[in-house]
């Protein structure tokens, strides 16, 4: 079974895609964001993948590509077309190629024209193409820099692009619109730039005319991306908490695990965030726990000690999880939510003060 998602970057529009191969476990992410590389090693991990390649449409100029920092977390190979030029990629790919995860692959086709080296990928059965920003839904990336080229970028899209299969998915690489996918039919008879009978002398003329401003993080993010998104100064990616085990969540949340928190127990506060009549219920509570109340917390965050790390507990985990929230807002730094709360915690064996059973 193939495992597919589409993940967003707000910040630049901008589409990553998650594919993996069930059976074996093999995954590969389209266009990853840097700042973004934290939650989607956590949504790897979460759908039990492993990411063995990361893989770029083209050096993007508008946000950092999260292949160097995926490739120091998950151990992923930076793959990208041969002809970007670019340091640090462990896989050059070119016209033809194909790129294996599992029992799948995709099909790398050259389709410059927005960059001089812009590749579209193709699913194995045909039914998906990754487009890059060479065709966008109802449009298509800009030719005015990056030794961009209208005649080559019509070419490209009518000869790999809208020559797929009618049904053919397009996922691109932004929209500005909030769409999100398209087929080849409907851009073959609707894109207003590529679709219909347009002709590449029609085509330039809408291209040299479309005035946009450059982007907002060119001068950052092109010479990022010639380094596959090294940074040039590492010291700033220690920001990870280093007081337990921790691991980022999907939904943006530290969490601990019930045998993380045993193991520092005494180094840490831990908040319960339950009722008075649950704390002192059945399911007991954590010894040297202090109950405040999710709705009284806002108010009474400052009876906590801000040298100390917290973890917020609930019945289950997610209150608790809101609990960090408004504990960060309140100042806090070091705070994380127990997975899956006191009945998790139970159910694992960790002792209990009061509580039945
Ligand atoms: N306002 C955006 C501009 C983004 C932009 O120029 N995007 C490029 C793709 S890298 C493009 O081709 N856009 C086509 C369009 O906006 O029609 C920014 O500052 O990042
Ligand atoms: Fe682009």
């Amino acid at each position: 079974m193939l495992v597919f998602r589409q993940l967003f970057d707000a910040t630049s529009s901008t589409y990553t895609y998650l594919l993996g191969d069930a059976a074996s476990g093999e995954a590969v992410l389209i266009d990853p964001v840097f700042e973004h590389v934290r939650r989607d090693a956590a949504l790897l991990r979460e759908l039990g993948l492993t990411l063995s390649a990361s893989l770029d449409t083209h050096v993007h100029a508008d946000h950092v590509t999260g292949a160097w920092l995926l490739k120091q977390r998950c151990g992923s190979r930076i793959m990208l077309a041969e002809a970007s030029g670019v340091a640090n990629a462990d896989q050059l790919l070119k016209h033809g190629d194909q790129v294996r995860f599992g029992h799948r692959h995709l099909e790398v086709r050259a389709t410059p024209g927005h960059t001089a080296s812009c590749l579209t990928y193709v699913l194995d059965d045909q039914s998906m193409a990754f487009t890059g920003d060479s065709l966008l839904i109802r449009g298509c990336g800009r030719t005015d820099f990056q030794q961009g080229s209208p005649a080559q970028l019509y070419r490209s899209v009518q000869q790999q692009i809208l020559a797929l299969p009618e049904s053919c998915l397009l996922y691109p690489a932004h929209d500005y619109r909030g769409l999100t996918v398209t087929s080849v039919a409907e851009e073959r008879r609707f894109n207003p730039r590529l679709g219909g009978e347009i002709a590449v002398g029609d085509f330039a003329g809408y291209m040299k005319n479309l005035r946009l401003a450059h982007p907002k993080l060119l001068d950052v993010a092109v010479p990022a991306n010639q380094r596959c998104g090294q940074p040039e100064n590492e010291a700033g990616l220690g920001a990870e908490p280093n007081w337990a085990h921790l691991r980022y969540s999907f939904a943006g949340v530290w969490e601990i695990d019930p045998h993380g928190l045993e193991e520092h127990v005494g180094d840490i506060q831990i908040l319960d965030v339950r009722e008075p009549d649950e704390f002192t219920g059945p399911l007991g509570h954590i010894n040297g726990a202090v109950l405040i109340p999710l709705g009284d917390l806002g108010e009474r965050a400052g009876e906590l000690a801000k040298d100390k790390p917290i973890v917020a507990v609930c019945r289950a985990g997610s209150r608790s999880a809101q609990a960090t929230t408004i504990l960060q807002q309140a100042g806090f730094t070091e705070i994380a939510n127990l997975t899956g709360g006191m009945l998790r915690w139970r159910a694992e064996g960790h002792p209990v003060e009061g509580g039945s059973g």
